[in-house]
């Protein structure tokens, strides 16, 4: 069957499909670009509003020293990067961070840190952090590695919106970058959050030296979960000194359009994000990735522990294209519709 034909067929309760077959997606990726961007762009306009963009801000809350050994990642243990290892921030510091955030025009706030998972006593200061930083009128992100379905509970519980667990590549690719825990541990996670009600950000990396089998898998993974992912946020290598994966190939700039254009397709409600690697992207190769269907940004000068491009940068390239930032009160709209 040819996915050009299919896509529409084979649709569950919630109108979406779950049931993606490898080649079907990797012919979409072999569409020629003008006509897989025009079918991105088109799903896009079905289900989005046009030319507006969710702006996440990114804080590292516990930085570096992580016992896993994710080989793209500056905060494993095992590697040496330069980075610092750092306690836990106070919660008045993070409450500024957050309402700097917010003043420059940010509606979500992720807090990341540097955990295989967390110890209970973290779980209940983090609570406070995301009741303090919801009272701000911001949605609230975690990232914390994997987590049991008690933790789970206890962040919905603090009020929390989305916890960011992501798959990254593809199952077969997965067991060459990380050796510390398996797909089946993400798989986990990402059911322990969805039976907890909180909603799902899950996406990948881009540019590790997969194959394009590998990155449609992955999204085939994303899209066959019982529900679509939330958010997606589509990450682009940041090649980072120290770590096993400095120094590799990358990837092709249409690639990783071709992959943002998919994922689109594939999960047609969910809030796709242009995340890392924007800092080394041409305001070109961002425009092309808005046209594709990537509907959101992190914002803010700092990732977690890389760099993102200054605020400055990126109010000039949305006001040169015409996209408006996406207010708190159509970020709060859009959520209330799931
Ligand atoms: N420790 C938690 C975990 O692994 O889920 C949360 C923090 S971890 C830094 C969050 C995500 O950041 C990873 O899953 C990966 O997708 C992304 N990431 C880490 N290092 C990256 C890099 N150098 N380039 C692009 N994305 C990266
Ligand atoms: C995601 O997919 N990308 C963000 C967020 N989720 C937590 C993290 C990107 C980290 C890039 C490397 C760094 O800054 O340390
Ligand atoms: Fe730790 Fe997350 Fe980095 Fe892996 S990606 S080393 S789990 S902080």
């Amino acid at each position: 069957m040819n996915a050009v034909v299919t896509e529409n067929s084979l649709r569950s309760p919630d109108g979406l499909r779950h049931d993606w077959r490898l080649a079907e997606v990797e012919e979409l990726f072999e569409l020629p670009f003008l006509d897989l961007l025009f079918r991105a762009q088109q799903v896009h306009r079905a289900h989005h509003t046009p030319n507006t963009v969710q702006m996440s801000t990114l804080l590292s809350i516990k930085t570096g020293a992580c016992p896993e050994d994710c080989g793209y990642c500056p905060q494993s243990i095992h590697y040496e990067t330069g980075v610092a290892r750092e306690a836990m921030m106070p919660l008045a510091d993070v409450v500024e961070a957050a309402r700097k955030a917010k003043e420059a025009g940010a509606t979500r706030f992720c807090m990341g840190a540097a955990y295989r998972s967390p110890k209970q006593k973290d779980i209940e200061q983090i609570s406070h952090m995301i009741r303090e930083v919801r009272s701000l009128g911001l949605e609230t992100c975690a990232t914390l590695g994997m987590l049991s379905p008690e933790q789970a509970r206890d962040l919905k519980d603090a009020g929390l919106d989305y916890y960011n667990h992501n798959v990254d590549s593809s199952e077969e690719y997965y067991k060459k970058i990380i050796s510390t825990r398996t797909y089946q541990h993400r798989l986990d996670t990402l059911e322990a959050v969805r039976n907890a009600d909180l909603k799902v950000c899950s996406g990948g990396i881009v540019g590790m030296g997969e194959t394009r089998t590998d990155r449609a898998g992955m999204l085939v993974t994303l899209a066959n979960l019982p529900e679509h992912p939330q958010s997606v946020p589509i990450n682009q290598l940041v090649q980072v000194k120290g770590t096993p994966l400095h120094g590799g190939e990358g990837v092709d700039s249409f690639e990783f359009i071709r992959t943002i254009a998919v994922a689109r397709i594939v999960m047609p409600k969910a809030q796709v994000r242009l995340s890392a690697g924007r800092q080394e992207m041409s305001d070109e190769t961002q425009a092309l990735a808005f046209l594709a269907g990537a509907s959101s940004i992190f914002y803010g000068e700092k990732l977690l522990t890389t760099g993102n491009p200054d605020v400055e940068r990126d109010r000039a390239l949305l006001a040169r294209l015409k996209i408006a930032p996406e207010t708190a009160h159509q970020t709060q709209a859009r959520s209330a519709c799931g």
